[in-house]
């Protein structure tokens, strides 16, 4: 039997942890033969929670679940991990400016990136989920710089997930046939899903669904809003479907991407698409099943040129804002 592989959630005991973790410990994200060790960290008023997510983690009996460590200590929580799933952050609260999420954020993910240079395994990977995820990811790996660029990703493929259906079912065929569908840059309302290049059955979706008015309008707010509206009709952000994407961005990495196809992932630019370098963002990314890269030579119209520009201005604004925090 494989040795088991370390993983740590980061937010363990919160919504988006509590549908993620069952599925790791069945073996959905790093496969069927694959054991591992859950590392589980929380600030200290979600210890007694997260001892009950433990407490169901137990009772599910998983063949594949080899050991549970739950702590508030960031080397304990990154200590020889390969997975680092940095989900838990501090929500936007009433009256909070968005440049206040961000330092407080910042001062969050600015020790876990110092952390997981200073403990993790030396083929760890990151993936940031908790908002701002791009900026977050951006001050990690500044406080990180052992750990080598490709190993940087924020969660786009949520937004990915969400645009693949609203072609769907506008196109009314199954999901399956959507591919090359790309979120450009940050995981917020100015998020780019570039239906320009995307396709359905092989085919370019301005040709199949020939609406450039909802294209341009009602496709992309739909898929900019989404979130909002989940909040909105269940009084919690997308949990479930947020694990989901957590699951599917880890298999897309670890997994060649098929030919004609692309994921949406957020990476370290390294100026692709005149987007300046060390940003984190979200682009096309084919794996070959070990390295990402981002898929270049896309032609863009000067519609989705404005829309990238304006996700890269916000980008650059937010890396303003927290400069003081980089290292
Ligand atoms: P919850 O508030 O349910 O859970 C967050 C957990 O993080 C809490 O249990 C809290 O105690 C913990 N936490 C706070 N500070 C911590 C720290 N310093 N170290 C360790 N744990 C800490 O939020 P949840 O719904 O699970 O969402 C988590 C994050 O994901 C949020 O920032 C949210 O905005 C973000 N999302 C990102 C998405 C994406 O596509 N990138 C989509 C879903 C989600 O909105």
């Amino acid at each position: 039997t494989k040795t088991p592989m370390h993983v740590t959630v980061t937010g363990a005991a919160g919504q988006i942890g509590y549908a993620l973790l069952f599925r790791i410990a069945s073996g959905q994200l790093l496969g069927p033969d694959q054991p591992v060790v859950l590392r589980l960290l929380e600030i200290e008023p979600a210890m007694a929670a997260l001892e009950g997510v433990v407490m169901e983690l137990e009772d599910c009996a998983f063949p594949l679940l080899a050991g549970i460590e739950t702590t508030s200590d960031l080397k304990v929580a990154f200590e020889g991990t390969s997975w680092a799933l940095l989900v838990g952050s501090v929500p936007r609260k009433a009256g909070m400016e968005r440049k206040d999420l961000l330092t407080v954020n910042g001062g969050i993910f600015g020790p876990q990136g110092e952390a997981i240079a200073a403990h993790a395994a030396s083929d760890v990977r990151v993936l940031v989920v908790g908002n701002p995820c791009n900026t977050n990811c951006l001050i990690a790996r500044s406080h990180a710089k052992d750990v080598p660029d490709d190993r940087w990703f924020a969660m786009t493929r949520l937004d990915q997930n969400r645009a693949e259906t609203q072609l769907a079912k506008r196109a009314g065929v199954p999901v399956t046939e959507v591919a090359q569908m790309a979120i450009w840059g940050n995981h917020s309302s100015t998020q780019f899903p570039d239906f320009e290049n995307a396709t359905i059955g092989g085919r370019p979706v301005p040709e199949v669904i020939a609406d450039e008015a909802w294209l341009r309008g009602e496709f992309i707010t739909t898929v900019q809003q989404r979130g909002a509206e989940i909040i909105k009709a269940r009084g919690a952000s997308s949990a479930a479907s947020a694990a989901n994407a957590v699951i599917d961005s880890v298999r897309s990495i670890l997994e060649p991407t098929p030919a004609g196809d692309c994921v949406s992932l957020s990476v370290v630019s390294h100026g692709e698409y005149g987007v300046p370098e060390g940003l984190v963002f979200g682009y096309p990314i084919r794996s070959d099943g070990s390295r990402c890269q981002v898929v270049e030579g896309l032609p863009h119209s000067p519609f989705a040129q404005e829309k990238i520009q304006a996700t890269t201005a916000e980008l650059l604004e937010e890396r303003a804002a927290i400069a003081d925090l980089l290292a």
